[in-house]
């Protein structure tokens, strides 16, 4: 499902070489009659039905530095407009020949938000959820419900839900988006629209509404809630908080070697993944400690949160500090290796893969 032209047509050179291999008038003539009706010889392709994947995105990381001061100097120098009404640099993954994705599947890029600035509410068929590296005083009205974003918070955008950033306070913001635009585009489902014209702010509770309904008390779950609520195929909980997934993190650090933990965000209400196209986890490896390696199907976004130490990704050993954010292509081997005490929120497309029976998933 890459978003860039598929790697299995023959390029203008092979097709050449084609020609002149098909020596025989009647072959040559058979090529040039094919090729005027649009069709292509299956004999002719190599690079279809490959052993394993062949990805084109490539291992990277954004480092903390880049995209803090980048994104600063954007916010100097960019205003925030209705037409292009979000100030956000799209991690442009180096396979990809300048597509603006991070892989052929998603989107990933970081968002700066200046003080009492806000970007205007609307609403697309892709999906986006957010994950705050540093800072707080940004909230994000999701359908009405105000959401505070603060450190360590994961808060989702589901698919055509109407949102808009505020930022009340009197320092900028900077958080990361993460969208699975790539994959609806190839599907040729994107639908945007803007949204009614934004409210002055508000007073925002610690505790959106979402929160307090659907995630008051663990395994705690209201019933006679509306069919509308359930028949949407993502979490009604939109925001997950540091403070309970820091918590989670360390409490299961007390089971296995202790050495490291991880956990999955899910919908509350049913055994799902947050968002049908998105998969949201965040690990924890105690400083000095090295992971098992793993590879598997789909592509994976992580960011630092906190600690330093390297990844390892398909033979390629990139430094990590706290904001870096980096990419796992499909298939491609990934090893942590915690100098101090490494938290990464991770967020894949693995439900998709897995609604198709195409996940894969390998620990050496
Ligand atoms: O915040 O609404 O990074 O619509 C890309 C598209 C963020 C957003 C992105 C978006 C948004
Ligand atoms: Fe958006």
């Amino acid at each position: 499902m890459s978003a860039t032209s598929g790697c299995w047509a023959p390029t203008p050179k092979a097709r050449k070489q084609l020609r002149y291999r098909a020596a025989e008038p009647d072959l040559d003539a058979y090529y040039g009659d094919i090729e005027q009706a649009h069709l292509q010889p299956l004999w002719e392709m190599s690079g279809l039905l490959t052993p394993t994947p062949v990805v084109k995105a490539v291992p990277y990381r954004w480092s903390a530095d880049n995209l803090q001061k980048l994104a600063a100097r954007a916010g100097e120098l960019v205003p925030i407009d209705r037409g292009g009404d979000r100030r956000v640099l799209a991690m442009s993954n180096p396979g990809l020949g300048g597509a603006p994705f991070i892989s052929g599947t998603l989107w990933a890029a970081v968002q700066f938000l200046q003080a009492a600035e806000v970007a205007p509410a609307h609403r697309h068929t892709p999906g986006a959820l957010r994950f705050v590296l540093d800072g707080d005083g940004v909230y994000t009205l999701l359908d009405g419900d105000p959401v505070a974003m603060s450190r360590g918070d994961l808060i989702l955008t589901p698919s055509w839900v109407y949102h808009e950033h505020h930022n009340p306070s009197s320092a900028p913001m900077m958080w990361l988006d993460v969208l699975d635009l790539p994959m609806v585009a190839a599907l040729d489902a994107v639908f945007f629209e803007e949204g009614p014209s934004e409210e002055a702010d508000q007073s925002v509770s610690p505790r959106s509404a979402a929160e307090r309904r659907f995630g008051q008390g663990p395994g705690l779950v209201p019933t006679g809630v509306s069919a509308a609520v359930h028949d949407r195929p993502h979490s009604p909980l939109t925001v997950y908080r540091w403070a309970e997934t820091d918590a989670t993190l360390n409490s299961l650090l007390e089971f296995g070697d202790g050495q490291q933990a991880e956990l999955r965000y899910r919908d509350p209400t049913r055994d799902r993944d947050v968002m049908p196209t998105l998969r949201c986890e965040m690990r924890r490896v105690v400083g000095g400690h090295t992971t098992a390696t793993d590879q598997q199907t789909g592509t994976r976004v992580c960011a630092v949160l906190d600690g330093t130490g390297t990844v390892q990704l398909g033979g390629q050993e990139l430094s990590l500090a706290p904001g870096d954010v980096f990419v796992v292509p499909s298939w491609c081997e990934h090893q942590l290796e915690a100098t101090s005490t490494l938290d990464i929120f991770t967020t894949s497309d693995a439900p998709v893969l897995e609604a198709l029976g195409l996940f894969r998933r390998k620990v050496a």
